[in-house]
């Protein structure tokens, strides 16, 4: 049958527009309704369609059967169970169709119905957008959760921003980032449900009208409202028997035209405060680990905890009928601070709206709440001052003055002095007086946890220890986990092949099943199939590299990644100052026998971060040079892969050898990537840091490459002082590198480049550099020769894989409802 053919007969099956043929699993049910979809609402023919008009017609398809399960569901909460919120105002999501087919179990027919139709599926996956509505970790943790709920059938709303423009796209000009806007609503976006009656508004600014009892409800007249208009996504568990809601808010002008300057003849004017008003929801903030401490960004953060609050007590009070057993229905978990004014949005709506009287508001309040903690950097820690919070929120602010005030008085009753109570207080009086969002949300909330083992406890012992010795017993761990669906089910299907065939599909819904490939891991069958799967990984990523960056690699080389933000805790310079040194050696002694190696970075820096960007510039004017230099041939490349996001995650994940989990120890909080890379078996090398330790308690300490200094040792030297200029004198090797890269040796065009940069890291070392550089040196030369050895590496790599079930964002869902959320949930 010719495309044509093909039209006429689905117009002919489609009945007018509406009502579709049910969705059986079948894919004859699946091509009619691709074709309706195609036909009646995206308007295209076969003949002419796109492969974005078919990427389009395909999710519409998918999403009507997403929608059945999810209607299905919706009332199961009222059976007595509970709901879980996330809040967050990051969901770096990606792609979604092939997650929501896969975990719908309708890939096979979605393919076949696509090629009956002359499409492969593969050629229209590309077409979707990624949806990049987050910066790193914390997004990408929010959008493993959610999907993690779903698979365990955990009632479940995310709340977040619909931001017009997600994370920037990144383009590296000469070396230099470029940002350029993001658009992944340019050509509409097929999953979502916009609900245009589902909104509420949200004030800014105005008066409090009060009464003499500060407790007492108060009025707020706030002179700015803006509306929230919801836009839902379905979240698909895995096996499609669950549905979950993503809820996005977006900012609208209560009032779209200001008619009275309308009339007076100022059309472009009446327009204004739209603009202004509609700036809530149109970009996400790129700083990751710094507080952007701007008017907009606490606008953000109020726009959207106000209508999540607003919209999950009406959603109680509907079902329920009062507010008293909210915690009972409800747990709302702060994905940071970032939501923090929520905690005390509730103290207002339940005081002031719904006249509960002050402590019961406040134990409602607390035992319904509980947070997340993602950083213990003191620049990522928000602050926000007390006279932008009085003119921005009036009512909030002198809420958080009365809670304080009863957390200092309960402080002093137990012993507290002056130092400890400044400490203590939910305002920061040293630094302009500013609200310490992390002490409002230790306070407001009834369980904290860190995101692995080391950072919880330093969360306990070093962030929140006066507030750990008044309130005891509230700081928990609940090491961050991943998706296996996504990051390894579907980002490496050809091994996921081999594991089922081998070891039986149990693992799929069971992780820690894999541990039976440990009784393969010296078997040279298996050895050899399962490097055969990286290589086939390796020789993809090589034609990607080609494309985007024109260096050509061999795919047999060791590919080693770092992939991740830019920042300076997580070290690239680290790396790239360790890249020089084996340049050096490489062109001292060209005849040894070394290692092929690919040196492969990727990640986008936060726009106003200069330190970030000089590194991309470093690792590009580097690769240039040793690229090009025909002594090292393949024994080293260098390569900087622009615009890493989450697809692109996926293509690099599965092929990577080594993975590179560098930061000073007692930085990273947690780590997530580390995982993503050690499920798919390739090597760690690595500081003792955030889940890297619970990786090497996992893998064994024979299977990961540890280096450098430990939390408590880089606490020590700071305490010693942070110039390390002694210690690179001393190190002959390291100083020889810093020279070359000071001297201009790969900035020729422009010698004094990197001074400020070497000279900086020498004064001021904040992050070990110096201290760790001949640690990581040897680690390095231990991976070289594991290499030289590959019974050893593909049985170390295979054991990663197996000891890696743990590692399961369905554990840490698992976690967090046992013993912070106490909600029910499925065993594997
Ligand atoms: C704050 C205020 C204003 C503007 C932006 C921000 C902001 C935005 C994003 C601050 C921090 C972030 C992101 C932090 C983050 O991604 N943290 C990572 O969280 C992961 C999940 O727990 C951990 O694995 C990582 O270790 C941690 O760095």
């Amino acid at each position: 049958m010719d495309l044509h053919d093909l039209a006429w007969k689905a117009k002919h099956e489609q009945p007018e527009g509406g009502s579709l043929p049910p969705l059986d699993g079948s894919v004859e049910a699946m091509r009619l309704r691709i074709l309706g979809k195609l036909i009646y609402q995206v308007g295209r023919e076969p003949r002419t369609a796109s492969p974005r008009d078919w990427f389009v017609a395909t999710a519409y398809a998918v999403r009507d059967t997403a929608t059945s399960s999810w209607f299905t569901e919706r009332g199961a909460p009222a059976a007595g169970g509970k709901r879980v919120y996330y809040l967050s105002l990051e969901f770096l999501i990606g792609r979604v169709l092939m997650d929501t087919i896969g975990n719908l179990g309708l890939t096979g027919q979605v393919r076949e119905a696509l090629l009956q139709c002359g499409v492969d599926l593969d050629d229209i996956v590309v077409e979707e957008p990624d949806a990049a509505l987050g910066n790193g970790g914390l997004g990408r943790l929010a959008a493993c959760f959610m999907e993690s709920m779903s698979t365990l059938k955990i009632p479940a709303y995310g709340y977040g921003i619909r931001y017009e423009h997600g994370l920037f796209r990144q383009v590296i000009e000469k070396g230099l980032q470029r940002e350029l806007p993001e658009t992944w609503l340019a050509h509409g976006n097929p999953w979502e449900f916009a609900r245009a009656d589902t909104f509420y508004p949200v004030g800014f600014g105005g008066t409090v009208v009060g009464e003499p009892d500060p407790t007492g409800p108060h009025g707020w007249v706030p002179d700015e409202t803006i509306h929230a208009f919801a836009y839902d996504t379905p979240v698909v568990g895995a096996g499609g028997q669950h549905t979950n809601t993503l809820r996005l808010w977006a900012a609208r002008a209560a009032e779209p035209l200001q008619l009275d300057t309308f009339n007076r003849g100022d059309h472009v004017g009446a327009l204004r405060e739209r603009v202004k008003t509609e700036a809530i929801s149109r970009v996400l903030y790129p700083g990751d680990e710094s507080s952007a401490g701007q008017e907009l960004r606490l606008r953000q953060e109020y726009f959207f905890a106000s209508a999540s609050l607003q919209d999950l007590l009406g959603r109680h009070l509907a079902e329920f009928g009062s507010l008293e057993t909210l915690p009972d229905k409800a747990a709302i978990q702060l994905n940071d601070t970032h939501p923090a004014i929520a905690i005390i949005e509730m103290m207002r709506l339940l005081v002031d709206v719904h006249r509960i009287a002050w402590d019961r508001a406040w134990t409602i309040t607390n035992e319904t709440f509980s947070y997340t903690n993602h950083t213990l950097l003191p620049e990522a820690l928000e602050t926000w001052p007390v006279a932008l919070m009085e003119r921005l929120l009036p009512r909030h602010m002198q809420l958080i003055f009365l809670i304080n005030m009863r957390h200092m008085q309960a402080a002093r009753d137990k012993g507290a002095d002056h130092r400890v109570l400044a400490e203590l207080s939910l305002v920061d009086e040293l630094h302009g007086r500013r609200v310490r969002m992390g002490h409002l949300s230790f306070l407001g909330c009834h369980a904290i946890n860190g995101v692995s083992a080391l950072h919880s406890d330093l969360v306990r012992s070093r962030l929140f220890k006066g507030m750990d010795q008044i309130y005891p017993g509230r700081i928990s761990n609940k090491t961050n986990g991943i998706t296996f669906r996504r990051w390894l089910h579907r980002a490496n299907p050809g091994l996921t092949r081999l594991l089922v065939e081998t070891l039986g599909d149990g693992f799929l819904a069971d992780p820690v099943q894999l541990e039976k490939l440990a009784a393969y891991a010296d078997k040279p069958a298996l050895q050899a199939a399962f490097a055969a799967e990286r290589l086939a990984c390796k020789q993809r990523l090589a034609v990607i590299i080609k494309d985007r960056t024109g260096v050509v690699v061999d795919p047999a080389s060791l590919l080693d990644v770092q992939v991740k933000r830019i920042h300076e805790y997580k070290r690239q310079l680290l790396n790239i100052v360790q890249a020089v040194a084996h340049y050096r050696a490489i062109l001292a002694d060209p005849g040894r026998q070394w290692v092929p190696r690919v040196k492969l970075f990727a990640g986008k820096a936060a726009p106003g971060y200069v330190r970030a960007k000089e590194i991309i510039r470093l690792v590009h004017d580097v690769a240039q040079m040793v690229n090009n230099d025909p002594v090292v041939g393949d024994r080293l490349k260098i390569v900087y892969m622009p615009n890493y996001n989450v697809s692109l995650a996926e293509q690099i994940v599965p092929a990577a050898d080594l993975s590179e989990q560098i930061s000073t120890a007692g930085m990273e909080a947690s780590g997530t990537g580390n995982m993503k890379l050690a499920l798919n078996g390739a090597l760690t090398i690595g500081t003792l840091d955030g889940a890297n330790i619970e990786i090497r308690d996992f893998v064994g300490p024979e299977n990961i490459f540890i280096f450098g200094l430990t939390a408590s040792e880089v606490a020590a030297q700071s305490a010693l002082g942070l110039d390390s200029h002694h210690a690179v004198r001393a190190n002959p090797v390291l100083s020889q590198v810093f020279e070359m890269i000071a001297s201009g040796a790969f900035s020729p065009d422009e010698p004094h480049r990197y001074r400020n940069l070497i000279d900086g890291t020498q004064s001021y070392d904040r992050f070990m550099l110096a201290a760790d550089f001949d640690s990581y040196v040897a680690a390095q030369a231990r991976v070289d020769a594991a290499w030289l050895d590959p019974q050893l590496w593909w049985r170390m790599a295979m054991l990663n894989t197996a000891r890696l079930g743990w590692f399961s964002s369905d554990r840490s869902i698992r976690e967090y409802a046992e013993s912070i959320w106490r909600v029910p949930v499925l065993q594997p």
